[in-house]
Order: C-alpha cells, then structure tokens, then sequence
C-alpha cells in the first residue's frame, strides 16, 4: 500500500475545474470545454416528503463506542439529524453533514494526515438530503444509510465539485489531500446519488473515490442524466490500489465508472442506460464478477493505446451484458507494445443483443449476437503445452458444484450481511456484556461468554467501537453473527501468544469438528507488541455455504496502542522480539469447510498510520494467508509484508476468488526469508528456501503445495517493490530483481487456473519444481508483468 515512486506515465482527472490537468494523451470533457447549462434539460424532482425512518438495529441501539486514543468525550457514531441535517427535500444538509462528518479531533483531507485513532460511523436515517457541494469524506470514516429506506442525497441543479462524496478531496497543491495509495478503512453503503437536478451538458460526479485496502462501497445507487451529451459519471477513481465495490447500481451517464487504480475487485456492479458502461482508464489487474450492462453504447472500454497500453488487464466473470453495440473495446493488437499488456478474460458472460463482443485496433477481435462466451482471452498464457498468445477461446475450468450458485452456472457470491429485519432486542452489545474495549483491560472472558449466549439465542454480537484485549483465545461458536462498529479490534496481548514455538490463535472460529454458520464483519484483529506466536484468525468451522468474514481485516502494527509504532520498531533497529508479532495471520485448517472471504486486507504494517509522515517501520510476521480447506471463496483479498508467504494453499480443494493481491515486506533482503526471525518450519509445509533460484531469497507472494487441487484463481497481483527499503529495483523500466521467484508450485498440484496473473520486481514470475517457468521479460506489461492464463494440471 504505500508505495510512492511516481509511476504512472499518464492518468487522468475528468470531471471538475477544481482539478488541475494532468498531463495525459486522454481527453476526457472538462467542465470549461462543456458547460451548457440547460435549464430546459434539468429536470427538477418535486420536494420529497420527509419520510419516515424504518426501525435499523445498528442505528437504534445504545451507541457506546469509544476511542481510547481520541480526546476525550469523542463520538463515533453520528446521525446527521443531529447536527441539523433535515433530509426535508428542500433545506440545503450540506453543511450539516460536513459537521457531521468532521466533528471531534478527525483527520481531513487538507491535514493529509491518517490516524487510526478517530473512527466515525455517519448515519443519514431515511430522507432526501439537498446537496449543493461535496460531501469531503473525512479518514477512516463509514457513511452508512439505512438498509431499509437508503437516503437519497440529492445534488442541486447548481452543484458544482468533483463528487457529490469526495473520497479524498483534490487541495490547492493539485494532489488529492491523501496519498490515495494510504486511503484505508473506508465505507459508503445503503445511500441513493442522486445527480439528476443537474443539467447532462454539465461535468458532475457521483463518488470520486480514489482510495486503497479495507474500502468499500455496497448496496448505493447512482442516478445520472440520460440527456443527450450527458457529462455525468457514477464513480470516478483515477489513482489508488484498492479494494472492493460491490452491489452498486449506476442508471445513466457518459460513463457509469470512469475508474484506473492497480487492482480492484468489482462484484454485482450494475451500469444501465450510459454511453459507456465501463472506461477502464488504466490498471495493473482487475477482477468484475457478476457485472452487469444494459442498454450502453460501449461497454467496457480500455484506456491507452495500441502503442502505449494502460491497462495491464481486465478479468470478467459470471456477467451479462444486453443491448451493447460493442461489449469490449480493447487496445490489445498482434502489435500492441508492451507485448504483455492488455490482457483480458472473458468467462461465462451472457450476451443478449450485443452485436460486436470485442473490438480492437485490428478490427473486431470477437463477433456478439445472443450468446453466451464460454472462456476466451488476449494476451500471454502458459499452460502445459508451453507459452503462446492466446487470442481467442480457452477451455474454462469446470466449476466445483460446492462453488457454484443455486441453481446457477454463476459462482455463489454473498454480500455482506446487514441483518437489517432484525430488532435491537436481538443485538447483543459486548460493552454491556462486560467489554471494556479500552486497550488495557482484560476482556477475554466478557467477549468469550458474550459470543457464547450471543449464539445460543441466535443474536447479534455488536463491538461498539472499542480496542478489545485479550489474552487468550475467543472462541466463535456456531451460530455467531459477529459485527463491528467502525473495524474494532480484538488485539492479542501477552504471555499466551509471544512463543514462536508455540503458535497459538487469537480468534478461533469453530473448533475442530463444529458444524453450522458462522457470519463475521467490519472488524479488526491485531496484535499488542511481542507476539511471535500468535495465530491472529483459526477458521476451523466445518461450515454451511455462506459461512464467512467480510471486511474483517488484520492489522499488526502501526497503529496508537499496539506497541508495535515508529519509536517501538524503526526500520534501522535490528531484529528483536519486541517487533515479532505474528506467526500467522489467517489459518483455514483442513478442518474448514465452506469459507466465503470478501474483502479482507490481512497486513502487517510497514508504515505507522499514526505518525505524522506515515514513517516506514519493520515489523516481523512470519506468514499470511495458510488455507489447508476445501470450499474457500476469497473475493478481494490482500495480504501484506509476511515473512515467508503472503499465501499459501496447502491440500487444499476447490477454491476460487480474485483479486489475489500481496506484498514482500520492504525490508527484505535484509534479513531474508532464510535467516528470520521466522524460518521454515516443516511441521507448517513452509516453503523450502534452501533452494532459491539464483537472487535474493524473499518471501513467496503464492505457494501451492501439498495436494492442492481445483483452484481457479482470477486476478492476482504479487508485488515486491522493496529492496532492503529502496525501490530501484522495480522502478519502472528497471531491473525487475527485488527478488528472484515469488510464486511457486511444489509437489502434486492439480488442476489450477490462474487468470490475469501479475507480478511486480520479480525476476521469475512463475517457479515449478524449483524450475523457473516463465521470466519477467517475455511478459512486460504496464508497470508489472503480466499472464493472461496460467494452467497446471
Ligand atoms: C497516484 O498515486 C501514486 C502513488 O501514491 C502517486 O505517486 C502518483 O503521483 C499519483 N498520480 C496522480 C496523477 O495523482
Ligand atoms: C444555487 O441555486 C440556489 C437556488 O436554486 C440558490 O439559492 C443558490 O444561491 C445557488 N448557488 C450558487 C452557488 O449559485
Ligand atoms: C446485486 O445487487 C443488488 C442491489 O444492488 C441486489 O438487489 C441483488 O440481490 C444483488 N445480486 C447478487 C447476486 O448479489
Ligand atoms: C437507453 O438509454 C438511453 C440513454 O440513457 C435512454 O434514453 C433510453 O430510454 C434507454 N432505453 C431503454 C429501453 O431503457
Ligand atoms: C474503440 O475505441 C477506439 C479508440 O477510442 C475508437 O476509435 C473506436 O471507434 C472504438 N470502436 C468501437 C467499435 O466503438
Ligand atoms: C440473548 O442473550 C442475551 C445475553 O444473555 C440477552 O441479553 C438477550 O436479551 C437475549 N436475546 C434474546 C432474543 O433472547
Ligand atoms: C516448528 O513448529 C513446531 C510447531 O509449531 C514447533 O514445535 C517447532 O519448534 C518449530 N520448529 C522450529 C525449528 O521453529
Ligand atoms: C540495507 O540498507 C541499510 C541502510 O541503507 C544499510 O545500512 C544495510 O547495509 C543494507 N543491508 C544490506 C544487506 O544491503
Ligand atoms: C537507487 O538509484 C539511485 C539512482 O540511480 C542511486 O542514486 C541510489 O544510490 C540507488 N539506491 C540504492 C539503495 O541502490
Ligand atoms: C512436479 O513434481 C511433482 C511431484 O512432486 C510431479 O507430480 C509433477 O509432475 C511435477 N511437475 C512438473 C511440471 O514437472
Ligand atoms: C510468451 C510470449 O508471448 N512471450 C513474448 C513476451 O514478450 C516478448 C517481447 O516483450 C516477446 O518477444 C515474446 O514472444
């Protein structure tokens, strides 16, 4: 995530005189070149009734949040109503939300500083809000409406900004307030943008969101112009390395999304009745499952150009596009430069009147009609016949049925669980089951006997807002339905999780043998100074499909209280037990069944959010994402800056997901993955790195071993821009060598699928059996390098 090298040859910034040009071969329509208003155009909505505000749990509960670090009498939970807002349809709510928003010690974009240390939940009970300017999201900030009668904010036909939410805001220096690659723990869901008041001739913007890991927007609705010439866009997001945006729904507009960041995973994302569903302005990789178009000019279109690609490449999967003259536009030729750009995969998409599927500059690559698109692709793949360019159909991997959606050829999918019928006399808070949530008192106990009659009689178990220690491991039962206000965290403390010997787990779901459904979100896990042993997340639940985490995130260190900051591990001290505190971020055991994952950012810091100039810091964690399961569905997952692996699969079966994104921890060569603190350990099936290929010997970004078998990987990102915290060797144009192998087949793997598969300043992209199966410089593509389709049977 925070990764500062100015890279990008060209991005571009559309949509409001407030943003200075940025140098850039796309011309896209400024507000100068293209206002016109028509007041005859703007069609001007009667004034809503106030509505009333359905019963919501997460807003009708006792709101005891507390931030231990914030001043104090902090609020974290706001309802806008409180600060004057109306949601009348006619009082101009802006200024009351913006109160709302940046109310207490918080972080605004123009302070460019982040801080874990002032969550806000910012609830907008049901109602029109009248919206003149943008709404400036504020750091570490929730935006949530009520699932039950989602807000309307309702853009005047005089709104000018770029954004009706601006997720982090352009300043006066021309660079938005936050690096967007720092913009974490973010959430907009359940509101209606509705930007309709606005003349179409007239630039205007949903959601400019320009944002990294743990965000997130789900279930909002975006109205846009559907006049003739509209300049309308529904999301716009120019920079950043996200994340997850799912269930959004964009009606009208010159683009639905106007979107270019490294990777992103895009689930159930709807565009009707746009000029262009999709303009993919640049990218590393990208992942849309279940997207959906109707009624569009163009449907997705790339970026760049046949000589100068900005998009690495674009996964899609399980879609259905319907009367779209040209589904893809890409810039992909038997020319295009880099050779290894441009990908894309095109799995199981349903066409209905889509007269052309793909175009490019040599003409139409794919003929549409009324179809459905089995598997076809553009770009390098290796599959056990040896490399070659794919441009035309593959075989899809046929879909385990543990996978596969009721009565569906589609991959089951789940949003994340809202429990908006339940009554507040079926929440549970742990604050008044006996949770200090302080960060120094013992809650171990509270929370284990909360969660336990939480689930006996099927409630919610709420985490107010608060930094939870415990001691011991807390058990999630069967039956638990675990949820966070604003990423609590259960931070692990002491004795019980500092012997790197004896790993032992922090939050247990399930033990060996329990069966049953376990549902968890908007929560945290960390780690409180030396805790080498500790095992932050054991997924152990035999589960029903279903069963899962959803933005439920680890974060060790750099964060105020965990003892694990700048002062406590700086990057020139050397290796001490202090600054080890992890063994192993999340281990789905071979016990584990029917896991579903979506986006989770498990990281361990290599920056302290909390210090003033997120200072690089070097805390030692020995190992990711360990998956031994079968049934696992991992949708926007990330794992950062471990040891010896971001993720391994060990034995493990049937398993898809994407975008798969990871980093190398900064500091490595110095020390590598063979000289610790935590070294390869056969009882784990670590990775054996007394056999590196020739370089430096860093921590693997994919291991597959042991068995595994039917894993359908699409979209993955491995990055290693550090070496021993210098950059030279992934600088674009560079030496591709911060390390030699990242990604590594060993034993009788089977039946594995890996789509739109990238790399960052490796040497090796691909290792099997210790052999080196496909090199950085046969596959250049924008800033990585990048695979369309990798298969190993
Ligand atoms: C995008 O973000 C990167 C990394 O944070 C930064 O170096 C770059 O300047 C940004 N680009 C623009 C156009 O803002
Ligand atoms: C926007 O229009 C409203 C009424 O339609 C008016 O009161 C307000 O002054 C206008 N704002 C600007 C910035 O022109
Ligand atoms: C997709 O999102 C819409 C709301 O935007 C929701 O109604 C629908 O159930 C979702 N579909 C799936 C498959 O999750
Ligand atoms: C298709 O989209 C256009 C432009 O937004 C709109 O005018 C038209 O009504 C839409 N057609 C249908 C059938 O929805
Ligand atoms: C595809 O995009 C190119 C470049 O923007 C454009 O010239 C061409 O007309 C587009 N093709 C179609 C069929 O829309
Ligand atoms: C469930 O148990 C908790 C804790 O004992 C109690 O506070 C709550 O009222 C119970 N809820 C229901 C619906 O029985
Ligand atoms: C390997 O892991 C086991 C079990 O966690 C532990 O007992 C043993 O000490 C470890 N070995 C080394 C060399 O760290
Ligand atoms: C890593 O960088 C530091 C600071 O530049 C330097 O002192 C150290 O020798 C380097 N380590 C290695 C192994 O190159
Ligand atoms: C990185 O490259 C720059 C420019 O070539 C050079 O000045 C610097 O010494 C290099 N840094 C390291 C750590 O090699
Ligand atoms: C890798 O080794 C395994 C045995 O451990 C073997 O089954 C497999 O065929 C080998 N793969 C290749 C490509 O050599
Ligand atoms: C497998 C494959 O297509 N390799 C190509 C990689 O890119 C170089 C140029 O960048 C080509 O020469 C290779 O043929």
């Amino acid at each position: 995530m925070r990764w500062s090298s100015a890279l990008f040859s060209a991005l571009l910034v559309a949509g409001a005189s407030a943003v200075p040009h940025h140098s850039s071969h796309h011309k896209k329509p400024t507000p100068s070149s293209s206002i016109a208003v028509s007041s005859s155009s703007a069609v001007v909505a009667a004034a809503a009734a106030t509505v009333s505000d359905p019963p919501y749990w997460l807003a009708d509960v006792a709101h005891q949040g507390v931030a231990p670090y914030a001043t104090s009498g902090y609020t974290v939970f706001r309802n806008v109503k409180d600060y004057g807002a109306t949601g009348d349809g006619t009082t101009d709510d802006t200024a009351a939300i913006q109160a709302a928003i940046s109310d207490g010690d918080r972080q605004s974009p123009s302070s460019e500083e982040t801080s874990t240390k002032t969550p806000a939940i910012v609830y907008f009970p049901a109602g029109t809000y009248v919206i003149s300017s943008p709404i400036i999201d504020y750091y570490w900030t929730q935006l949530i409406g009520n699932p039950n009668s989602p807000a309307i904010l309702q853009a005047t036909s005089n709104f000018t900004g770029i954004g009706l939410i601006d997720g982090d805001a352009y300043q006066n220096d021309g660079n938005t307030g936050w690096t967007s690659t720092n913009v974490f723990y973010r959430q907009i869901r359940n509101l209606v943008i509705d930007m309709t008041n606005i003349p179409g001739t007239t630039a205007a913007t949903g959601i400019h969101w320009p944002t990294a890991q743990a965000t997130s927007i789900q279930n909002v609705v975006i109205h846009l112009s559907t006049e003739s010439g509209t300049q309308h866009q529904g999301l716009f997001i120019e920079n950043g390395s996200a994340g997850f945006i799912g269930d959004v729904i964009v009606n009208g507009g010159l683009y639905g999304l106007n979107v270019g960041n490294q990777q992103y995973t895009f689930r159930n994302v709807t565009v009707n009745n746009a000029v262009n569903g999709v303009s993919q302005i640049w990218d590393w990789g990208w992942t849309y499952i279940g997207l959906t178009l109707n009624n569009c000019t163009n449907g997705l279109v790339f970026g760049g150009s046949e000589t100068d690609a900005e998009v690495g490449g674009v996964t899609i999967l399980d879609s259905t596009i319907t009367d779209v003259d040209t589904f893809v536009n890409v810039t992909w030729s038997t020319t295009a430069t880099p050779a290894g750009a441009n990908g894309l995969i095109l799995e199981n998409i349903v066409l209905d009147a889509v007269p052309t599927a793909v175009v490019g500059p040599d003409g139409v690559e794919l003929k549409g009609g009324s179809t459905t698109i089995a598997g076809w692709g553009l770009g390098h793949e290796y599959t056990p016949t040896g490399p070659s360019t794919l441009s035309g159909t593959y075989s899809p991997v046929s879909r385990p049925t543990g996978l596969a959606a009721s009565g569906s050829t589609n991959y089951y999918t789940k949003p994340k669980p809202q429990y908006e019928s339940y009554t507040t006399s079926e929440v549970v808070s742990v604050r008044n089951a006996g949770a200090a949530g302080d960060g120094t008192t013992d809650d171990t106990d509270a929370i284990n006997d909360a969660l336990t009659k939480a689930a006996n009689n099927g409630s919610i178990l709420f985490f107010d807002y608060g930094i939870y220690l415990v001691s011991d491991t807390i058990y999630v039962p069967p039956g638990s339905k675990v949820v966070g206000a604003s990423y609590p965290v259960i931070a692990a403390s002491g004795d019980a999780f500092s012997d790197i010997s004896n790993p032992y787990p922090v939050v247990q779901v399930g033990k060996s043998g329990d069966k049953g459904t376990v549902e968890w979100s908007d929560m945290r896990v960390g780690t409180i100074g030396g805790t080498a042993g500790a095992i932050l997340i054991e997924w152990n639940l035999k589960g029903d499909q279903g069963s899962g985490m959803w933005d439920v995130h680890t974060m060790t260190g750099g964060w105020e209280g965990s003892d694990l900051q700048v002062a406590d591990c700086p990057t020139t001290a050397s290796v001490s037990s202090s600054c080890e505190a992890g063994f192993l971020d999340v281990y789905i055991t071979s016990d584990a069944e029917n896991v579903y994952l979506e986006n989770n950012w498990f990281w361990t810091a290599d920056h302290d959010i909390d210090s003033a100039d997120n200072t690089q810091l070097s805390i030692y964690t020995g190992r990711g994402v360990l998956v031994e399961g079968s049934n696992v569905e991992m949708w926007g997952v990330s794992s950062e800056h471990h040891g010896l692996y971001q993720f391994q699969f060990d034995g493990a079966t049937d398993v898809v997901g994407g975008f798969f994104q990871t980093e190398t921890p900064y500091y490595q060569p110095s020390p590598d993955a063979t000289s610790g603190p935590y070294t390869s350990n056969t009882t784990w099936n670590d990775p054996d790195f007394s056999t590196c290929l020739k370089g430096n010997c860093d921590a693997l970004g994919l291991s597959i071993t042991g068995g595994s078998s039917s894993i359908a990987m699409y979209g993955v990102g491995l990055y290693s821009f550090f070496d021993n915290y210098s950059t030279n060797c992934s600088d674009s144009g560079g030496s591709e060598d911060c390390q030699s192998e990242i990604f590594r087949i060993t034993d009788d793997v089977s039946d594995l699928n890996i789509y739109g598969y990238n790399t960052v300043g490796t040497t090796n992209m691909i290792t099997i059996n210790g052999s080196s199966d496909a090199l950085y410089s046969d596959n250049v593509s924008v800033f990585p390098d990048t695979i369309v389709l990798f298969s190993y049977e």
